[in-house]
């Protein structure tokens, strides 16, 4: 008996060289959380390798990657367009988030969302035996469950969702509805981050489908799928210890001369619009328009690291940031201070660590997330208990980080005053919010909840068989 994992995009991403293909690890909190699980015997990891090729090097890429329990489900360069960045990021991804208006409802997207939701299928079919309990991740894959289910009616099949699921008055503007719910009731476990998220799905599928539900579980032709909430954490030790060591605390040194401020307000997001940056800029231009005592004496460092920028509304976002923040800094720079240190590039897990440790508040303010694991490094590598976390309500990280100065990121005024709120908190006020937080993010970690995921579904699975054997 195996476990097989399946997502989108497997935690490495392969890249050539003179003809040769070399697999580099993206090690991501899932990478790191699973890492345990799809490393172990014949447990395998089934996803995108990150690249699109010709078909002559897949036997390569095959070979590289079975060594390392790693599954490569090959996509075309029209798969990508049409089902990653057409079906999954121009309808799934901006309904999920409460922005329908930036949904384009093309039957070519759908048809290659199926398309591709078979090829991950075919690749799932050539492993699973009888006995394997497949775990399936978020919204490229909601239709693989039922796929898999109809080959095989005996398959575990565990599903989880990274991203919100929102409540039934914007799903049901998506034409394939029904389609989307059915697939993903081929699991015998769907997993959200939110209490509200499994809420809306349930109610989605009583509205939509005729099946019976009662509290969190749904009767699909008498086979029975439960619906829990598994927030995600991170992987707190590493955060945590990366803080202790001696090359982040130099980092740390170095950067505070650079910078030579009092005040840093960190933030770091993927290009989203999800992300509530431009609200998040003008939030901080209001600030120094109110406090003007606070100019030459606060910075905000915001990393945006690139994402998506071949979808239409990514690239504008793009252009849209690099003027509000050519604004901001031309109009309130002095000869030796700018007010935004803007970077739109990725950077190394030891700098993201100093930045963490140097910023004396973190300010994370999306108009909708599934989770939001940046909020949580932050407190996890907060080693001395001090620092600030603004947070939006809209992040699934608020239903656990309550002891945050939690804003709706679409007030202004609010963030601009929590920010001042923050950088004249007491120290004591500092601690006594930081401290539970730290202890939440440390026992609900990426390890626990990997488990609690598993431990659920091997019950669930337990409890189908004894229902059929009486
Ligand atoms: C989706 C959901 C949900 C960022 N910059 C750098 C860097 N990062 C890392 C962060 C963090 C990750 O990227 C971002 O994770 P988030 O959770 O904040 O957001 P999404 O990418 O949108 O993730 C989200 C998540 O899935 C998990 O379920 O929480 O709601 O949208 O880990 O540290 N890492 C490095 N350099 C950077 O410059 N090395």
């Amino acid at each position: 008996m195996k476990t097989i994992i399946v997502s989108n995009r497997l935690p490495v991403k392969m890249k050539e060289k003179d003809g040769e293909y070399i697999p580099m690890p993206s090690e991501g909190g899932l990478a790191t959380g699973l890492g345990s699980i799809y490393r172990q015997g014949d447990n395998v990891w089934i996803g995108w390798p990150g690249t699109v090729t010709a078909e002559e090097h897949y036997g390569q890429i095959e070979e590289k990657l079975k060594s390392q329990n790693l599954k490569p489900v090959f996509l075309t360069q029209e798969e990508i367009n049409n089902f990653y960045e057409g079906f999954s990021n121009e309808v799934l991804w901006p309904v999920f988030h409460y922005m329908s208006t930036y949904a384009r409802y093309e039957q070519q997207y759908w048809d290659y969302y199926v398309q591709v939701n078979q090829k991950f299928k075919a690749a799932i079919l050539e492993v699973a035996e009888p006995g394997d309990v497949i775990w399936i991740h978020d919204y490229q894959l909601l239709l693989l469950p039922q796929m898999i289910r109809e080959e095989q009616p005996d398959a575990t099949i565990g599903f989880f969702q990274h991203i919100p699921f929102p409540s039934y008055e914007l799903f049901r503007l998506i034409p394939w509805r029904n389609e989307l719910l059915e697939g993903m009731l081929g699991a015998d476990l769907l997993g959200f981050h939110t209490f509200d998220d499994a809420r809306h799905f349930l109610q989605a599928t009583s509205r939509l489908l005729p099946v019976i539900t009662s509290s969190n579980m749904i009767t699909v032709n008498d086979r029975s799928v439960v619906v829990e909430t598994f927030p995600m954490g991170i992987d707190y030790k590493k955060y945590e210890s990366l803080a202790h060591m001696p090359s982040v605390a130099h980092q740390v040194r170095n950067l505070r001369e650079r910078f030579q401020l009092q005040h840093i307000v960190l933030t770091i997001d993927r290009l989203d619009y999800s992300k509530g940056i431009l609200q998040r800029l003008q939030a901080f231009e209001l600030l120094l328009q109110l406090h003007p005592e606070y100019i030459e004496k606060i910075g905000m460092c915001m990393i945006v690291v690139p994402s998506r920028d071949n979808v239409q509304q990514y690239s504008a976002l793009r252009d849209d940031i690099d003027k509000l923040v050519g604004n901001i800094n031309a109009r309130y720079r002095t000869m030796g201070w700018a007010p935004i240190h803007y970077f739109y590039r990725s950077f190394p897990l030891e700098i993201l660590s100093a930045l963490y440790n140097l910023a004396d508040i973190c300010l994370v303010s999306p108009m909708r997330d599934g989770m939001n694991l940046v909020s949580k490094e932050y407190v996890a590598s907060r080693i001395h208990h001090d620092g600030v976390l603004i947070l939006s309500e809209m992040a699934g990280a608020s239903k656990e980080l309550i002891d945050a100065v939690i804003v709706n990121p679409n007030n202004i005024g609010a963030i601009a005053r929590a920010i001042d709120e923050a950088i004249n908190m007491p120290i004591l006020e500092q601690r006594r919010r930081m401290l539970p937080m730290r202890q939440i993010v440390e026992k609900f970690n990426i390890h626990h909840w990997v488990k609690l995921f598993m431990d659920t579904l091997n019950d669930v699975k337990r409890n189908q068989q004894s229902m059929l054997a009486k």
